[in-house]
């Protein structure tokens, strides 16, 4: 069994009840189901947007991460999720951030997730409930990223 993070993201439609449901239908694949609150947030580095409303989750899996990610994809697209150009406004963003202690650097998988480190609309809701696991890439842990960003992404 791998513990996993993930960031779940919405702008588009009525975001918390997409959160809500996306939740529900991450309790269908991962044991142990924890979930923040939800953030209410500005879009970053994706230029004139609808704000975004933003949450993390946390569990246990025993599916590979290629096959959870492939999950989370398939979960993305039952929720409306398009991709007309990168970064458009989505339903329903579901973003692969931990995998145990994997470090993959692959075309298709990149865990940890690349830009997690630098962005308080993941670190701030995942703080909530997994402050304590760690980067294995940095050695860092979550609480610690978030507080070294001092500012408010
Ligand atoms: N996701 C992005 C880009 N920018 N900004 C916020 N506030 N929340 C997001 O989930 C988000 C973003 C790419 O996935
Ligand atoms: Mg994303
Ligand atoms: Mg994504």
């Amino acid at each position: 069994m791998a513990p996993v993070a993930i960031a779940l993201g919405s702008n588009q439609g009525d975001r918390a009840r997409l959160l809500r449901e996306a939740v529900a239908a991450l309790g269908r694949h991962l044991a142990g189901l924890r979930v923040s609150t939800f953030h209410d947030t500005a879009p970053v580095g994706v230029g004139l947007q609808p704000r975004f409303l933003n949450a993390a989750a946390t569990g246990t899996t025993t599916l590979s991460a290629r096959d959870l990610l492939d999950t989370l994809l398939d979960i993305e697209r039952r929720f409306g999720r398009e991709r007309p150009s990168p970064g458009a406004p989505r339903t329903l963003d579901l973003d692969l951030i931990l995998y145990g202690d994997l470090v993959a650097d692959e075309p298709d998988l990149i865990v940890p997730h690349p830009r997690f480190r630098d962005r308080a609309f993941v670190l701030a809701p995942l703080a909530e409930i997994a402050a304590d696991w760690r980067d294995p890439v940095t050695g860092r842990t979550v609480g610690a990223l978030l507080a070294g960003l001092g500012g408010s992404r």
